[in-house]
């Protein structure tokens, strides 16, 4: 039966089935219920509140996603002879769902080079030959890429020993993520994150939702999107896709949306992949037309809007609708919708951030919250929807390759360091530097770098270059089969809600939780700190000011970091007062900025060029199902979209038929970097020209292309080419 709501009693359903899984539903509500924020999304449940609690107190908020992490971490460990049974061959054909339900790492593990499979070795053994290594290369041959599900104090005390070792190719997997949101809103307010908190969602009265899925992705925020509408505000929904989801929700926390469903979107509109700039300016030149703009605003808290505005005017309407795909009815209308709205919050995620033009996609965005000064009050602004749990506490804490200026400075003077200047490398550009060869060292903490990335193929011939390779994990995923050094240890760690000392985390909304931890649920894992702290001793004795013995107790971390982060003084004292906070200097509910001059500041470019199409050619986003986390699926099946396999193309029913082909077909993708071979062709609900396939499936066709301002791939604008397949088609099960 389609699906024509998301949410609702299947989610319910799920995660009882996943509690019997994680060994009973009272284990799981006592593990859901345990003061540590919640390991999926950065909404910022759980902490000091109690799980399924968010940072308004409003509880139960409780999503799938969460059940299914926390199923996750809780399932049995990987068995003895496992690896005996999946020598390295074999364990590279297992799928990412195999991988994860392998079981928790519990034990240190070693490919050496030249060996067939994974062993077991001691941590003595492990640390001893990491030590080595680090010792015996130049710090500039290695590179330190960080996950976004550690704790601030892992995220800071691995970045200062990659620094102190002399280093500054420190990354994060928001350069596949947000980074594009953080330096296209540096660009406007000064600032790299959300300028509004939880509470202004309670005060806006239209929401534009841009290139996000929050149904399948942030579940929780749907609540805010129900409580929008009931309250009889707006919803404009930006997508090629027509989401079901975002259409209409069952939240499953609410009894009469369970039952009824709620309406999502008051607008969808539906551009072409990649043609949200014309979209946004159409808009936007509408409200100049009927005289919406906020004068006021403009002169006295803008920069650049005189600019921008003679630019709409000479903007050309015929081209605008060809470019972006939406007629200009529509966009008259949700321009008046806009124009009567007292206070608009715009949100996005990785439909606007991976694309090659993607600082320019969030600058679109906000030149229009501008343009009715929609900045920098409450219940107003923009809100950049972050991926995983603590991404950006990890950005925040110094997990870049370059420190700002006020934490370089502070990290140099209080400790009395001398921290390396040398330019550090993105994570794009340490894969690039792999594949030449000249990466003898790489240290993961948790994610699946290799998994991540575009052009899957170069991705593992330049990971396959590393002299050694060190992952900090609690599963094993598709890194560990292919993305795997000359050697590589595999060491185990605890899950947030498993650490001997309390931890802490950054939502979205830049709101600092404390997570207490909780008993340990295998022998065998450490903390991240305490096997970081272990490492240091080794490689950097006491060469260095820091008393790397120290440094083990998070408590001395957290003094530390309120040192040094800017609007993090209080996490110093939090031992005490367990007081969860809102980071100073960062949520604008006045009109004054951080830029230099006080200013918000409008930018003006053109929009994008992009190739039209030839006849057997489409463009294809790459998204996530409703049943994975990133590399990692969980199930096979895409409930929203009503798919039961991920080996598909989802196309417009004109495209397949002009192509020759028809559902069910099996054909070729292909792209000048790989192909994949019996894709089945499904009908979609997507503007002709684009298509859309699965993630992480699809990164063999992606190439290399990424944005020149803040290095994010495209993941989301690849032009592929189809071909008809000799193989038998697949009839049904859509
Ligand atoms: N269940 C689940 N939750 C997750 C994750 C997960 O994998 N699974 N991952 C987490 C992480 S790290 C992140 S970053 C977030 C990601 O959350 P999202 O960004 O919501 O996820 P995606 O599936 O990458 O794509 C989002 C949407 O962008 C649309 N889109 C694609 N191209 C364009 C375009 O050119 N313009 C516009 N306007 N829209 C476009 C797609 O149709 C899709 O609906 O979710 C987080 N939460
Ligand atoms: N084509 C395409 N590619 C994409 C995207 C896309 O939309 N399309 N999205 C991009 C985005 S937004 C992102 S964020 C990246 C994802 O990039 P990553 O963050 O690198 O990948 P994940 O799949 O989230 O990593 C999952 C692994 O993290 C480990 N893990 C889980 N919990 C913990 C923990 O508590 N501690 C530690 N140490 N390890 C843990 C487990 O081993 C698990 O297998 O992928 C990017 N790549
Ligand atoms: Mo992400």
């Amino acid at each position: 039966m389609p699906v024509n709501a998301g949410g609702g009693w299947a989610a319910i359903l799920y995660t009882l089935k996943q509690s019997r899984r994680a060994g009973g539903y009272l284990r799981m509500y006592r593990a859901l219920r345990s003061r540590n924020a919640c390991k999926t999304c950065a909404l910022g449940m759980g902490g000091q509140l109690g799980g399924m609690v968010n940072e308004q107190k409003r509880f139960p908020e409780v999503c799938k996603k969460s059940v299914q992490a926390m199923a996750a971490d809780m399932a049995g460990a990987i068995r003895d002879d496992f690896f005996s049974d999946f020598p390295i061959e074999k364990l590279k054909r297992l799928t990412p769902r195999e991988l994860e339900h392998a079981g928790r790492i519990t034990k240190p593990l070693l490919l050496a080079p030249g060996a067939n499979r994974y062993i077991e070795i001691t941590w003595e053994d492990a640390l001893a030959r990491i030590a080595d290594k680090l010792r015996e290369i130049a710090p500039d041959k290695s590179f330190f890429y960080f996950s976004g599900r550690s704790s601030n104090e892992a995220g800071f005390l691995l970045q200062l020993f990659a620094r102190l070792y002399g280093t500054n190719n420190v990354n994060n997997c928001s350069y596949y993520c947000h980074q594009a949101s953080g330096v296209g809103l540096t660009a406007v307010t000064g600032s790299s994150t959300a300028t509004v908190t939880l509470e202004d969602l309670d005060h806006c009265d239209l929401i534009f939702l841009v290139g996000a899925n929050p149904a399948s992705n942030h579940p929780r925020f749907m609540r805010n999107l129900m409580d929008l509408r009931r309250r009889g505000g707006s919803i404009v929904v930006i997508n090629p896709l027509k989401e079901v989801g975002l259409v209409r929700f069952k939240v499953p926390s609410d009894v009469r949306s369970l039952f009824f469903g709620t309406n999502i979107a008051s607008e969808y509109i539906q551009p072409n992949i990649g043609a949200d700039i014309p979209l946004l300016f159409a808009i936007a030149k509408r409200i100049e037309e009927i005289g919406a703009t906020d004068p006021i605003f403009l002169r006295d808290c803008a920069q650049g809007a005189d600019e921008f505005l003679e630019y709409l005017r000479a903007l050309n309407w015929e081209e605008l609708v060809a470019q972006s795909g939406v007629p200009r009815e529509t966009v008259n209308r949700v321009a008046q919708l806009y124009a009567e709205s007292k206070n608009t919050i715009f949100c996005w995620a990785m439909g606007l951030t991976h694309h090659t033009h993607g600082v320019e996609n969030i600058q679109a965005i906000a030149n229009l919250a501008m343009l009715r000064g929609m900045l920098g009050r409450p219940g107003a602004g923009l809100l950049p929807l972050r991926g995983h749990s603590n991404v950006q506490g990890i950005g925040s804490v110094g997990v870049t390759p370059k420190l700002k200026d006020a934490i370089f400075e502070k990290l140099e003077s209080e400790f009395n360091l001398a921290l390396p200047t040398t330019p550090g490398m993105d994570t794009l550009a340490c894969i690039r530097r792999a594949d030449e060869g000249a990466v003898r060292f790489a240290l993961c903490l948790g994610g699946n770098l290799y998994g991540s990335n575009p052009d899957a193929g170069f991705a593992k011939r330049a990971m396959n270059k590393i002299d050694l390779t060190v992952y900090l994990s609690t599963t094993l995923n598709t890194g560990h089969a292919h993305g795997v050094g000359a050697e590589t240890i595999i060491l185990p760690v605890l899950a947030r809600d498993e650490e001997p000392q309390s931890t802490t985390q950054e939502s979205m909304f830049n709101y600092v939780r404390l997570s207490d931890g909780g008993p340990s649920r295998y022998p065998g894992p450490r903390a991240e700190v305490e096997v970081i702290a272990d490492i240091a001793t080794r490689v950097l004795k006491n060469t260095t000011p820091i008393d790397w013995r120290l440094m083990r107790d998070h408590a001395n971390i957290r003094a530390a970091i309120s040192k040094v982060i800017p609007g993090y003084e209080k996490i110093g004292a939090i031992d005490e007062t367990k007081e969860e906070f809102q980071i100073t200097g960062r949520t604008f509910h006045s009109p004054r900025f951080k830029t230099d001059s006080g200013k918000a500041k409008f930018h003006t470019f053109d929009p994008p060029k992009h190739k039209p199409l030839l006849a057997n050619q489409l463009r294809l986003m790459t998204i996530r199902s409703e049943g994975q986390f990133n590399t990692v699926v969980y199930e096979e099946n895409d409930r929203y979209r009503n798919q039961t396999r991920r080996d598909v193309i989802m196309m417009n029913i004109a495209d397949i038929e002009h192509m020759g082909l028809e559902i069910g077909d099996r054909v070729t993708i292909s792209t000048d970097v790989g192909e994949l071979a019996d894709i089945i062709v499904r009908a979609f609900d997507v503007p002709a020209g684009n298509a859309a396939m699965y993630y992480p499936e699809a990164n063999v066709l992606i190439p290399l292309a990424a944005d020149e301002k803040s290095r994010t791939p495209a993941f989301k604008h690849t032009i592929v080419r189809i071909a008809k397949s000799s193989a038998l088609p697949v009839i049904g099960g859509s």
